[in-house]
């Protein structure tokens, strides 16, 4: 016989069922509400700590409410907000500046989210192609991945080759070619006259941090240069740090014509995107064609300025390339047989497990029990990316948690 217990619902329990009542359900989180954060650590509710294994999908790559971070943004709160673009700020021409110097970049076009800066790319890409390759009125091509995530557009959402992605939102922009990740021989073939432009992910994040075979985008570099196609590189979540450099890029030698980079440009204080690029490409912008009320607002630039700087100077890219190596070195020692696949690249690494072995959800599920939050990605992958601020010994004890728990 089992007593039957009465249990008052906890905080948590509140706040769920709330959300349950009044949101879209369009997510499907595990069941820790959140209420503080500090470096790699977060605590839930009812004051029980975590290591963060996901860094909000690489925004947060300074760690949480880095002290730095937050001191330059109320400073600036107080100060001034938003002007729109319609005036000029104070902010936005030394974020400029910065953010050009550390990339290496011509000019810098600021949004706000990550789709925001794909959508850029895709419009300026075409208008070159009209503009400066000559291409036809309305015959623009450009040539994307299976299997990519560039955000939740319509347009970007139109060539997902996800049908939990797409599925239900079509009619879709014209206009994209798919071809394989990974594949330089299917994307040579793909090239047309009409072929503006090339967007990749250095590293594709949702579909499980595939990493192409080398030499795959010196490959596919060469080709557009040799066809006059802009090569724009989707840094938003492998930029600024998290494989261990400051871009992706930088681990094939190469260099986009558009670099994309959001996320953690904000610190994970606020939404803060921008485009990169050589003159010739963002050059075809002329006053009114394009712009946004949000982009490049002197508290974005402020937050963005603080988080760039805090990245660099605290020596965070390095710890992501020593500590992601000891990280994949020990899970690869702890679950290297007991699990199909340990791969990655600095600070972004996943973990495949067995199909049979019954799924990322139960392991993320496991690993929130003993503190560590990690989120799946499809059935059979769980992906490890906590902030970049991370130390060797908290990287063994993730590692240890996943001996655990496997
Ligand atoms: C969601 C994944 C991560 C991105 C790349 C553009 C964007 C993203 C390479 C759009 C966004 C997100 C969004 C988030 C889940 C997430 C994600 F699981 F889908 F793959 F990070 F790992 N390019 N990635 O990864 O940026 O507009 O969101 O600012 O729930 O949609 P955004």
């Amino acid at each position: 016989m089992t007593d039957l217990v009465l249990e008052r619902p906890s905080a948590a329990d509140r706040f769920i069922a709330t959300e349950a009542e009044y949101g879209a359900r369009n997510y499907k989180p595990l069941d820790v509400v959140l209420t503080r954060g500090q470096g790699a650590y977060v605590w839930d509710v009812d004051g029980r700590r975590y290591l963060d294994g996901l860094a909000a999908y690489s925004a947060v790559n300074q760690g949480h409410c880095h002290p730095k971070i937050l001191e330059a943004m109320v400073a600036q709160a107080g100060r001034l907000t938003l002007t729109s673009r319609a005036f000029r700020n104070d902010q936005l021409a030394p974020f400029y500046e910065e953010l050009c110097t550390l990339t290496g970049s011509h000019l810098a076009l600021p949004m706000n989210s990550g789709a925001e800066a794909v959508e850029s790319a895709l419009k300026v890409s075409r208008k070159w192609g009209y503009d400066v390759k000559g291409v036809a009125a309305d015959q623009a091509e450009i040539i994307v991945c299976a299997d990519n995530f560039h955000g939740r557009t319509l347009a970007i959402v139109g060539f997902s080759t996800d049908p939990g992605t797409y599925g239900g939102f079509g009619p879709f922009a014209p206009g994209f070619r798919i071809v394989p990740y990974g594949d330089a021989a299917a994307l040579e073939a793909a090239i047309t006259p009409n072929t503006v432009a090339f967007l990749v992910e250095p590293i594709q994040g949702e579909a499980g941090v595939v990493i192409p075979p080398d030499g795959y985008l010196q490959k596919a570099r060469a080709l557009c240069t040799r066809h006059n196609v802009i090569l724009i590189l989707d840094e938003i979540q492998t930029g600024l740090g998290r494989t261990g450099k400051l871009l992706a890029e930088e681990h094939d030698g190469i260099e986009a014509d558009l670099t994309l980079v959001g996320k953690a440009l904000g610190g994970g204080f606020y939404p803060i995107s921008a485009v990169l690029s050589n003159k010739a490409v963002l050059g075809v912008l002329k006053p009114g064609e394009h712009g946004s009320t949000f982009g490049g607002n002197p508290l974005a630039c402020a937050v963005a300025r603080a988080s760039l700087k805090v990245l660099v100077e605290e020596g965070m890219i390095d710890n992501a390339a020593e500590v992601g190596a000891r990280l994949m070195g020990n899970l690869q020692a702890a679950v290297g047989d007991r699990v199909k696949q340990v791969r990655g690249r600095g600070l972004m690494i996943a973990v495949e497990l067995h199909p049979d072995a019954g799924g990322a959800r139960a392991v993320c599920e496991a690993l929130r029990e003993r503190g560590l939050l990690c989120k799946e990605t499809h059935d059979h992958t769980i992906r490890i990316a906590p902030p970049l601020v991370i130390t060797g010994t908290e990287a063994d004890w993730i590692a240890d948690q996943f001996d655990q728990v496997l």
